[in-house]
């Protein structure tokens, strides 16, 4: 089971580590063939390798599209060593086995991302990083194949325990890793494609996922689960470090989720925000000049609910904010970074888990969302639509002041994360009231107009936390009554999309009401 290392390839777009690790290589007595740059790289740190050039006799062509599509370079990765036909035509050919192959891709995935263009996102197609890496995966029987840096030292260590030999069981691990980067890398391709073409019905986009956690249960005790990771990645639940506290569960992910995505909304850099989060929806969330304010503001809109939730933060969680959080139980707390202060104040918490993911997804980012109904899976764009102020048009005699303005623009944010029908009163950056789920509009403004009733009588006040907060509704009126129920409950301004047939009736009702009400044209069910 163990292939002793005497010879790699390494070939790689990102060269994190690299020069370390033909350093050791160098060291242990493995010779090295790399790629132009990488190559030209190594050589300049004083490792030596030899060119893939000068090993097929035939230069790099057409800018670059081939350098490694050779027979010497795929005899090399695919030669079984000890099928003796296998050993007699690579000797014949002059090929010579390959026992390490490090391969990082074109970064097409970072590309993209940063908005290149057409012919830059065609050119950052790679097309024989994949076809080395699949080879040598398939030949994991002889060679080891390594597609992330941070691999590097697995590697670097097996070689330590196993006298310059790699086992069969980290080949195996590696090329199971090997297939699921080019499968990612190829849905990353096939999604860009789809979009680029506006593809209405994205049946043929590829999807793929890696088994990375099994989980204790599902939903409930009796449905067994796992999580698995793939497609492009965003930091978020799957990216996430635990510094501490038990296992997630099957909930804990999909609620910590729904957090996260939501609290990433928000602008960290301007606008700190928070969002708690029970059962998929938000229970508060709210803005501040501080992460603690802000928790205080989310805390006040449904104190009750926010027991045993989830907490998201927008940016590094700082000790102010953990030991507000830390009073009440939580489940998770999930935030880009957290400071070391911080993270010693929720230690005190054993069974609080804490997650650190390295950064906030891009809410316009582009993806699938994909659920599964009996028989087949339903796939979708992620609802990536954003409503900033300059996309409203206002209907209604009275134009928002810039304080309701603000608030709308906020509210609507929320209700985007709100199941349907959504219906989010807020006030001041905070949410007051929030209804979600309902089977009828009216129903979720009763439930957001009662729970906003309920915060101010938990806060010993006499007035309703709806009066003087705007509303926003994630779909459209489709008759007055809404409209007219949260008028009652104090709302003073309305954010919704449009669209209905009956929108003048709604129109009027607002103005009766003096209401200053905005439409988005952009609709948010989440179902
Ligand atoms: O243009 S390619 O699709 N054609 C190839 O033959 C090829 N061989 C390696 N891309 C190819 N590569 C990629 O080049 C590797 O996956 C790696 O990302 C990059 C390293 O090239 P260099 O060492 O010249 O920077």
């Amino acid at each position: 089971d163990l292939q002793p290392l005497r010879r790699a390839l390494i070939s790689v777009s990102d060269a994190t580590g690299m020069i370390e690790l033909g350093r050791a290589l160098v060291a242990r007595g493995v010779s090295i063939a790399a790629t132009g740059s990488t190559c030209k790289a190594l050589n300049a740190a004083g490792v030596p390798a030899e060119n893939v050039a000068d090993i097929i006799g035939f230069p790099e062509i057409l800018g670059g599209r081939v350098k490694t599509l050779h027979p010497k370079i795929h005899g090399g990765l695919l030669g079984i060593r000890n099928d003796p036909v296998h050993a007699a035509e690579m000797a014949e050919h002059g090929i010579e086995g390959f026992d390490l192959v490090c391969v990082n891709l074109y970064p097409f995935e970072a590309t993209v991302a940063k908005g290149a263009d057409y012919a830059t996102a065609v050119e950052n197609i790679d097309i024989g990083g994949p076809a080395m890496i699949r080879a040598a995966a398939k030949n994991h029987g002889y060679a080891a194949v390594v597609v992330d840096p941070a691999d590097y030292g697995r590697v670097l260590a097996a070689l330590e325990e196993h006298d310059g030999a790699t086992p069969l069981a980290l080949r195996k691990a590696l090329a199971a890793k090997a297939f699921a980067r080019t499968a990612a890398y190829d849905a990353a391709v096939s999604s860009w494609f789809a979009a680029a073409l506006d593809e209405p019905a994205p049946a043929w986009r590829s999807f793929s996922g890696a088994l990375a956690e099994t989980l204790r249960y599902g939903e409930n005790p009796h449905q067994k689960a796992a999580f698995y990771s793939g497609g492009t990645p965003r930091p978020g639940v799957a990216t996430a470090r635990q510094l501490q506290g038990k296992q997630l569960s099957y909930n804990n992910i999909n609620d910590t989720d729904a957090a996260f995505e939501l609290v990433a909304e928000f602008d960290a850099a301007t606008t700190p925000a928070v969002a708690i989060i029970k059962h998929a929806n938000p229970c508060g969330v709210a803005v501040g000049d501080t992460l603690a304010e802000a928790y205080e503001k989310a805390l006040r809109c449904d104190p009750v609910s926010a027991f045993g939730g989830i907490v998201a933060l927008n940016r590094t969680l700082d000790a102010a904010a953990a030991k507000r959080i830390v009073e009440i139980f939580t489940e998770v707390i999930v935030a880009p970074d957290a400071t070391e202060e911080a993270a010693a104040i929720v230690a005190a918490k054993k069974n609080l888990r804490l997650l650190v993911t390295g950064g906030l997804p891009d809410p316009a980012a582009p993806g699938l969302t994909v659920r599964s109904v009996a028989g087949g899976l339903l796939v979708q764009d992620r609802d990536f639509g954003r409503t900033e102020a300059g996309d409203l048009k206002v209907v209604t005699k009275r134009a928002p002041t810039a304080a309701e303005l603000a608030d709308l623009v906020f509210a609507f944010r929320v209700a985007k994360h709100v199941k349907s029908n959504a219906i989010v009163y807020a006030k001041d950056g905070a949410t007051v009231g929030i209804g979600a789920g309902q089977m009828s509009r009216v129903d979720s403004s009763t439930i957001a107009a009662k729970k906003a009733a309920e915060a101010a009588r938990a806060l010993g006040r006499a007035e309703s936390l709806a009066l003087g907060s705007v509303v926003a509704s994630d779909a459209f009126f489709p008759f007055a009554d809404g409209l007219v129920a949260a008028a009652e409950a104090g709302a003073t301004a309305v954010i919704q999309p449009g669209g209905s047939v009956r929108d003048e009736e709604v129109i009027a009702a607002a103005d009766a009401a003096g209401l200053a009400m905005v439409f988005t044209g952009m609709r948010h069910f989440r179902h």
